[in-house]
């Protein structure tokens, strides 16, 4: 059985589940892999045995039958993507590919990325964590703004970034304007298209719209 170790309420393990709930897939009703729930506000990432698991103390993380160990969202979406369904969320050809790529990364790096930065340098949680500057965390969300005009034009007269259809960086991109809502960023004020498409992928993945975790009584 491969296991998938998720937060669902974590922006990268959530790409994972976002991912296959996109192919159709009831993550909680997979015949081949298990969702295990980490709660992170316990700092369950940071066990020993998870530790033994991933040396990083992050999640996502997933396990595959031969024992080897996906460490990385990026890594366990690839292999989810070519694994599961028929159609592929990184593009269906060399072309198509390699803009999802790149509009994935753009929106990871300068949207999604920042709003992680500034978390972790203004939230308690995190004080245990890294080396906190306060100062920093506007600095970053400063920086997520600024990429998104870039984004409000890509999704001029279009629903999905790069093609007609939902991909990889459509779900990283809703991802970061999410994530930007914890730092007060309300992806509404940041123009019609953003608003548009940040309302349509928030009906179907939102943290509410997703399958919870099991109660600890189903496990
Ligand atoms: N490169 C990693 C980063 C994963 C990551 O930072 N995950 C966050 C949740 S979104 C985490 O586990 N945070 C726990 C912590 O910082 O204590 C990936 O994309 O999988």
């Amino acid at each position: 059985m491969k296991t998938l170790y998720v937060s669902r309420t974590a922006p990268n393990p959530r790409k994972a589940l976002i991912l296959l709930a996109s192919k159709g897939f009831d993550i909680d009703d997979m015949d081949d892999l298990e969702i295990v729930d980490i709660d992170i506000a316990k700092k369950e990432h940071m066990t020993d045995a998870f530790t033994k698991l991933n040396p990083m103390q992050t999640l996502p993380v997933m396990t595959l039958d031969d024992g080897t160990v996906l460490n990385d969202s990026q890594a366990i979406c690839e292999y989810l993507d070519r694994v599961y369904g028929e159609r592929s969320v990184m593009g269906n050809d060399v072309v198509q590919r390699a803009r999802v790529c790149a509009m994935r990364r753009t929106a990871e790096f300068e949207v999604l990325y920042n709003f992680m930065l500034a978390f972790q340098h203004s939230h308690p949680s995190k004080a245990d964590r890294v080396e906190q500057f306060p100062e920093f965390a506007k600095v970053s969300v400063d920086r997520a703004i600024k990429a998104l005009p870039y984004f409000e034009d890509a999704l001029e007269g279009r629903d999905y970034l790069v093609t007609d259809q939902m991909t990889f960086a459509d779900i990283v991109f809703y991802l970061g304007l999410d994530f930007g809502k914890v730092l007060k960023v309300n992806p509404s004020n940041h123009g019609t298209n953003i608003a548009r498409f940040y309302e349509r992928m928030n009906e179907r993945f939102s943290i509410n719209k997703m399958p919870k975790a099991k109660a600890e009584s189903d496990n």
